[in-house]
C-alpha cells in the first residue's frame, strides 16, 4: 500500500513537507518531551502529587474514561474512540483555566487471562503484566496527556489491598433504615448489648452463642454470606451475577446453560440503597437511556401486600393492582413457596376440578410432582409469556378478604419465588397471564375494570385480559367498600386504605433488584480479607494484614464441568492450596492466636473497578483509601453537582447495569461512613457510539480478509470472487481489524486522531474506512504548509495585521471551535479548523502571525504534536499544552451569515449558518457532519450530494 501512500511519494517532492516520516518523528520527539517534563502532571493541593499552587486554585476538571480490559489481542482502532475524545477534551479544559485529571489505568483481573492462562499454562500476572506492556505502548504513540504517575492496574497488590479494604467497610457496616445510612456494625451491636433493639425470637444478646450472634449480625451486615439459590453455570465452573445471565438463562460470557443452585456465597446488600440509587439518578447528567435502565433494572413497584386467610394462618401476597381485588378468584404459589407443604391435605376435597389434579392420586403427589418439573427450568423459561401456563391445584382453598369468596390455592411456575412475596392473587380478567392460566384450568374470570375498547364486561366473550391504568373499576362492592365507579388510581387509594384500617394489608413498594452476588469461584480475582474460625464463623482479617495477596498455586483452572449438568459443585482453585488456606493468626481481637480457615472464593471482576475513580486521586496513599482533603478536591459536591462525582466520564453503554450500579452502591456505603465526600462516582456520563467496519463474506459465508477485497462498481470482490459486505463490529474473528499501530505507521497519529474524531458525532456509531483518513492527513499537510516553506522549512508568516476577511474568518472559527469542543462536537470543530485552514490556502502568500498562531492553538486540542511542533517553528519556548484558548473578537463574529438549507430526499432536515463565500467541497462537509442530518440520515447510503453554495445542499440517498 506504501508505494500509493501520499504520505510517503511527497517525501521525495520536497524536503520539508509534512510526511509519514516527519510525523513520526515529530511525534515521537514531543512525547518524550512530555513524558520528561511532566507537561500533563495534576497537582493535587496536598501529599506527594502536591504542585503548582497556580494550578491548584484554579477549577478542577476530573476527567477519565471507562478503563481498558488489557486483552490480549491488543486495540484496534475501535477501541481508542472515546480515549481520543476525552483527550480533546481534557486538553480544550486545560487550554481554558482548569487544572485538569485525566489518567489511564487497567482492570486486570477478570476471566479472559485466567482462560487464556488455563490453555497456555501461563500464571495469568505475566500473561496480563505483557498485555499491559503492550498496551501501554499501543496508548503512547497516540499522544494521549495522560498523568501518568496516576495510572495502576487493579491486580496491583497496593490496589487491591484498598478493594480489600473497602469490603471490610462494608462487611463491618449495616442500613439503618431510620437514618437512612450505611453505620458501623459496631454501632449495632451495642444497641443489642444495651437491649435498646431486640434480638428476633425475644431472648437477650447475652444468652446467644458466638455462632447465633454472628448470625443475628449477618442478617444486617451489608456483606454477607447466604445460602440463598444461585446462579451456577458448570460450563464456566463459576456462580454468577443476575446481571451477568442473559434473558434466555445462559451465561452472558460463553453463553453456558445458567441453574439455580443453592450454595452458600457472598452477598452485597445493595437492595438497602434502592431508593437511594433510584432517586440520585435525577441529579446526575447521563443518557435518558442508561437512566431508564438503570431505573427499571432497579424496578421500583408501588403496590400493596394482601392477607389472605387459610387455616388459621394467611398467604401474603403482592400485587400492583390491589384496586382488582374483587376481581381476584384463585391464587397461586410459586412452587418452591415454604407454606406449600403446610396447606397441601392429605385428599382432594369434595367436587375438585379433574383438570386441577394434574391426575394425580393425591395433593401431595401432585405437588410433588410439579415442583421437580419446575426446578428444572430457569426463572427466564418459567416467565415466558409465550409458553402454556401449567400448574396444580393443593387441594386448598382461601379466603379472599375483600368479599369472604373462597378461593381455589394453585402453585405454578409463572409465579417466582424470589419475587415480592412468591405469592399472588390472581385476577384473570386484568392480567395476561391470570387469563391463560384461567382458561387452561376452567376458573372463573371476572371483569372488574371496564373496557374501553368496546368488547363488553361479558369475560366469556373475551378472548384476552383487557389490562388498562386508566378506566373505571366495575363489578367491586363490598359490604364496607365500593370502589365501583373509582379511577385506578383513586381505587388503589381507597383499597389500601381498606386495607391497613382492616388489618388485612398495607401498601408496599417493592423492588425488582435483587442483593449483588459477590463470590466468584475463579483464581484470578481478589482474595476475600475474610477467614473462618473452627466453629465456622466469619471474621474480618485486620487492616494491618491487608494487602491479602493471591497465593501460587499448582493449578489455576477453574474446575469446569458438563454445561449441562445442573447437580455439580463449584471448586475454588484457591482451596488447592492447603498451606495458605489453613492458618494460625492473631487477629488481634483479644482472642488470641488460633487456627483459621481461609475463604477461597475471590471477588467478581467487577469490584476492582467499584472505585477506581478515587485511586486516581491519591494513588501512592499507603495510609488511606484517598485523602479527604484530596478527594474533596476533585470529587467533592459543588453547584449543579449535588452528590459530587467525575466531571465527565466516557464510555461504552454495555454497562448500564453492571459497572455503574456497582460503583454507584460503593460509592453510597464509602460515603455514609464517611470516607468520602462524594455520594455519586460520575457526574456526567457520556456514552460513545462504535466504530464498525464491514464484513466481507463469501460465498460460503466465511469472513474473509477485508484488507484484500476489492470495490469496483458499488460490488466487493476477493480473490476475484465477488463477496458480500455488511457492518459489523471490528474484530479478530471477523477478520476486519485494523490496528491504530498501523494508521499511525501510514499517516502518524495526529491524523489518525483527526479522523476518529472526524467521523461524526461521537455517541453514534460509524463505519471504519481506512481510504478516507488520508483526508485529514491532506488537512495537516495544508495547514503545514500555511506555515513552514516545504523547501526550506523556513517559516513563513509575517508580522503584518491580516485583512478583514481573515480577521473574520478567523474569529468565527475561533467562536465556533470553542463552543464545539465545550459541547464535545468534535466533528464540526474540525470542519470549523479545515474551513479557516482552506481559506488561508486559498488567499494565498504569507499568513499573517496572529493568524497562525490562533490557528495553531485551535488545532492543539486535537492534534497536538503537529501542533507542538508549529508552536516552537513559530519561536515559542514553551508548550501549546498551557496556554490559553484563543477568544474570539464578538466584532468580527456577528458577521452576516446566510442560511444554507440541507435536504434530504428533498426534504428539509437542517439549516446551517454559513459563510456567504464558502467553497461547495467546504459547505458539503459541513452539512454531512452536522448532527440533525446525521441523524437523519441515520446510516443510509448516500448516492449524491448536490451543493450549490452557499444556500443549498441536497442529499440523495441511496
Ligand atoms: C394482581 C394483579 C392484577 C396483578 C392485575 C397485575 C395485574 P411488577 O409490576 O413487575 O412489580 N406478581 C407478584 N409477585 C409475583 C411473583 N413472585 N411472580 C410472578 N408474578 C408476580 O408486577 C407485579 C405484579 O406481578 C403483581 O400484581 C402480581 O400480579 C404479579 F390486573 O396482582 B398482580
Amino acid at each position: 500500500m506504501s508505494e500509493t501512500n501520499p504520505a510517503a511519494a511527497a517525501e521525495v517532492a520536497a524536503p520539508h513537507r509534512y510526511t509519514a516520516a516527519m510525523a513520526a518523528e515529530i511525534e515521537a520527539r514531543w512525547q518524550d518531551f512530555w513524558d520528561a517534563d511532566g507537561t500533563y502532571a495534576a497537582p493535587n493541593p496536598s501529599g506527594d502529587l502536591a504542585g503548582d499552587p497556580a494550578l491548584v486554585a484554579k477549577p478542577k476538571k476530573f476527567i477519565m474514561d471507562m478503563f481498558p480490559y488489557p486483552s490480549g489481542a491488543g486495540l484496534h482502532v475501535g477501541h481508542p474512540l472515546g480515549y481520543i475524545a476525552t483527550d480533546v477534551f481534557a486538553r480544550f479544559q486545560r487550554m481554558t483555566g482548569h487544572n485538569v485529571l485525566h489518567t489511564l489505568g487497567f482492570d486486570a483481573f477478570g476471566l479472559p487471562a485466567e482462560q487464556y492462562a488455563v490453555q497456555t499454562g501461563t500464571h495469568p500476572r505475566v500473561s496480563t503484566e505483557a498485555n499491559i506492556e503492550n498496551m501501554k505502548i499501543q496508548l503512547r504513540q497516540l499522544g494521549l496527556g495522560h498523568d501518568k504517575r496516576r495510572s495502576f492496574a487493579t491486580i496491583d497488590p497496593d490496589y487491591y489491598k484498598w478493594t480489600q479494604w473497602i469490603f471490610l467497610q462494608i462487611f463491618n457496616s449495616w442500613y439503618d433504615d431510620e437514618a437512612k445510612k450505611a453505620r458501623p456494625i459496631s454501632e449495632l451491636i451495642a444497641q443489642f448489648e444495651s437491649g435498646e433493639r431486640g434480638v428476633s425470637g425475644g431472648r437477650s444478646w447475652n444468652e446467644l452463642t458466638a455462632a447465633e450472634r454472628a448470625d443475628v449480625l449477618g442478617e444486617y451486615r451489608l456483606a454477607y454470606a447466604s445460602d440463598a439459590p444461585v446462579n451456577w453455570c458448570p460450563g464456566l465452573g463459576t456462580v454468577l451475577a443476575n446481571e451477568e445471565v442473559t434473558a434466555d438463562g445462559r451465561s452472558e460470557r460463553g453463553n453456558f446453560p445458567v441453574f439455580k443452585a443453592k450454595l452458600r456465597q457472598w452477598n452485597m446488600r445493595i437492595t438497602a440503597y434502592a431508593d437511594r440509587l433510584l432517586d440520585d439518578l435525577d441529579e446526575l447528567d447521563w443518557p435518558e437511556a442508561i437512566k431508564l435502565q438503570q431505573r427499571n433494572w432497579i424496578g421500583r413497584s408501588e403496590g400493596a401486600r394482601v392477607d389472605f386467610p387459610i387455616d388459621g394462618e394467611r398467604i401474603t401476597v403482592f400485587t400492583t393492582r390491589p384496586d382488582t381485588l374483587f376481581g381476584a378468584s384463585y391464587m397461586v404459589l410459586a412452587p418452591e413457596h415454604p407454606l406449600v407443604e403446610k396447606f397441601t391435605p392429605q385428599e382432594w376435597p369434595e367436587g375438585t376440578h379433574d383438570v386441577w389434579t394434574g391426575g394425580h392420586a393425591t395433593p401431595a403427589e401432585a405437588v410433588a410432582a410439579y415442583r421437580a418439573q419446575a426446578a428444572s427450568k430457569s426463572d427466564v423459561e418459567r416467565q415466558a409469556e409465550a409458553k402454556d401456563k401449567t400448574g396444580v391445584f393443593i387441594g386448598a382453598y382461601a379466603t379472599n378478604p375483600v368479599n369472604g369468596e373462597q378461593v381455589p390455592v394453585f402453585i405454578a411456575d409463572y409465579v417466582l419465588m424470589g419475587y415480592g412475596t412468591g405469592a399472588i392473587m390472581a385476577v384473570p380478567g386484568h392480567d395476561s397471564r391470570d387469563f391463560e392460566f384461567a382458561r387452561a384450568f376452567e376458573l372463573p374470570i371476572r371483569c372488574v375494570v371496564e373496557p374501553t375498547d368496546g368488547r363488553g364486561t361479558d369475560t366469556a366473550t373475551w378472548d384476552e385480559a383487557f389490562v388498562s391504568y386508566d378506566a373505571r373499576i366495575v363489578n367491586s362492592a363490598g359490604a364496607d367498600v365500593s370502589l365501583d365507579g373509582l379511577g385506578v388510581v383513586e381505587a388503589k387509594a381507597r383499597i389500601t386504605e381498606w386495607l391497613e384500617r382492616t388489618g388485612t394489608g398495607e401498601g408496599t413498594v417493592n423492588f425488582r433488584l435483587r442483593d449483588w452476588l459477590f463470590s466468584r469461584q475463579r483464581y484470578w480475582g481478589e482474595p476475600f480479607p475474610i477467614v473462618y474460625d473452627e466453629d465456622g464463623i466469619a471474621h474480618a482479617l485486620p487492616e494491618s494484614m491487608l494487602p491479602l495477596e493471591l497465593p501460587e498455586v499448582e493449578d489455576y483452572s477453574p474446575r469446569t464441568f458438563d454445561p449441562d449438568d445442573a447437580d455439580t459443585q463449584p471448586e475454588t482453585p484457591l482451596s488447592r492450596n492447603e498451606d495458605w488456606v489453613n492458618v494460625t493468626l492473631d487477629l488481634g481481637d483479644g482472642a488470641g492466636p488460633r487456627n483459621y480457615r481461609r475463604e477461597t472464593n475471590t471477588m467478581p471482576n467487577w469490584a476492582g473497578s467499584c472505585w477506581y475513580e478515587l485511586r486516581y486521586l491519591d494513588p501512592h496513599n499507603s495510609e488511606k483509601l484517598v485523602d479527604p482533603e484530596i478527594e474533596r478536591y476533585w470529587m467533592g459536591p459543588r453547584e449543579g453537582q449535588p452528590h459530587g462525582g467525575v466531571d465527565l466520564y466516557v464510555g461504552g453503554a454495555e454497562h448500564a447495569v453492571l459497572h455503574l450500579l456497582y460503583a454507584r452502591f460503593w460509592s453510597k456505603v464509602l460515603f455514609d461512613l464517611g470516607h468520602v465526600s462524594s455520594a455519586e462516582p460520575f457526574h456526567k456520563l457520556f456514552n460513545q457510539g462504535m466504530i464498525q467496519a464491514y464484513v466481507y463474506r463469501d460465498a460460503r459465508g466465511i469472513a474473509v480478509p477485508a484488507a484484500e477485497v476489492e470495490e469496483r462498481d458499488g460490488s466487493s470482490y476477493y480473490e476475484g470472487e465477488k463477496v458480500s459486505r455488511l457492518l459489523g463490529k471490528m474484530g479478530k474473528s471477523l477478520k476486519n481489524a485494523v490496528t491504530p499501530d498501523e494508521i499511525c505507521a501510514e499517516y502518524g497519529a495526529d491524523t489518525l486522531r483527526l479522523y476518529e474524531m472526524a467521523m461524526g458525532p461521537l455517541d453514534v456509531s460509524r463505519p471504519w474506512d481506512t481510504r478516507a483518513v488520508v483526508g485529514q492527513f491532506r488537512l495537516l499537510q495544508r495547514l503545514w504548509r500555511n506555515v513552514v516553506d516545504e523547501d526550506s522549512g523556513a517559516v513563513t508568516v509575517v508580522d503584518t495585521e491580516p485583512d478583514e476577511d481573515t480577521l473574520r474568518a478567523l474569529h468565527k472559527a475561533i467562536d465556533g471551535v470553542r463552543g464545539d469542543l465545550e459541547g464535545m462536537r468534535f466533528n464540526t470543530a474540525i470542519a470549523k479548523v479545515t474551513e479557516l485552514n482552506n481559506h488561508l490556502t486559498k488567499a494565498g502568500g504569507p499568513v499573517s502571525r496572529s493568524v497562525a498562531e490562533a490557528l495553531v492553538l485551535l488545532v492543539a486540542p486535537l492534534a497536538p504534536h503537529i501542533a507542538e511542533e508549529l508552536w516552537r517553528k513559530l519561536g515559542h519556548e514553551d508548550s501549546v499544552v498551557h496556554r490559553d484558548f484563543p477568544v474570539a473578537d464578538p466584532a468580527y463574529v456577528v458577521d452576516e451569515t446566510v442560511t444554507c438549507v440541507v435536504q434530504i430526499k428533498g426534504k428539509v432536515k437542517a439549516r446551517l449558518e454559513v459563510a456567504p463565500s464558502i467553497s461547495e467541497e467546504e459547505l458539503e462537509k459541513v452539512a454531512l457532519a452536522d448532527d440533525k442530518v446525521v441523524a437523519a440520515l441515520d446510516g443510509a447510503g448516500i448516492r449524491k450530494v448536490i451543493v450549490r453554495a452557499p444556500k443549498l445542499v441536497n442529499i440523495v440517498t441511496a
